[in-house]
């Protein structure tokens, strides 16, 4: 399938690094840190949504807001029910995961998951400051 050409700005964008366009989405970083509540509510007032890879691909277009900031970022996951079991945020389950070795290891205290400077993941505490990235 042919993907069309970004608008004008878009490639403007794109060519700063400051956008990222993966498959359809299109990936954007506010480049301010906040807590995980404050990133959905972020994203989703500028009618997109906090981060969600789903394959390699996209990972690394979150990795690159994380490496350009050196600062991790909260990914659109929770913990479900079950300990160590994440979702997405409207609780199916992941089917692709990027997990640094040995995590999630939160049992069930780290509801939340955030992006290291390497892509892996860390189920991590919901609170701390994390880079906004969102997804369009
Ligand atoms: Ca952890």
């Amino acid at each position: 399938m042919v993907q069309p050409d970004p608008p004008k700005y878009g490639q403007t964008l794109t060519l700063n690094g400051k956008i990222v366009i993966v498959g359809g989405k299109l990936f954007a970083s506010t480049e301010v840190a906040d807590d995980f509540d404050n990133t959905v509510k972020i994203c989703k007032a500028a009618h997109g949504t906090i981060a969600t890879p789903r394959n390699e691909k996209e990972n690394n277009a979150v990795k690159s807001f994380v490496i350009r900031a050196n600062t991790y970022a909260y990914l659109g996951f929770t913990e479900g029910h079950v300990p160590g079991e994440f979702q997405f945020l409207n609780g199916v389950p992941l089917n692709y995961t990027n997990w640094y070795e040995g995590e999630p290891k939160g049992k069930g205290a780290e509801k939340c998951v955030e992006m290291y400077l390497d892509g892996t993941w860390n189920d991590k505490i919901c609170s701390k400051s994390r880079l906004t990235v969102c997804e369009f």
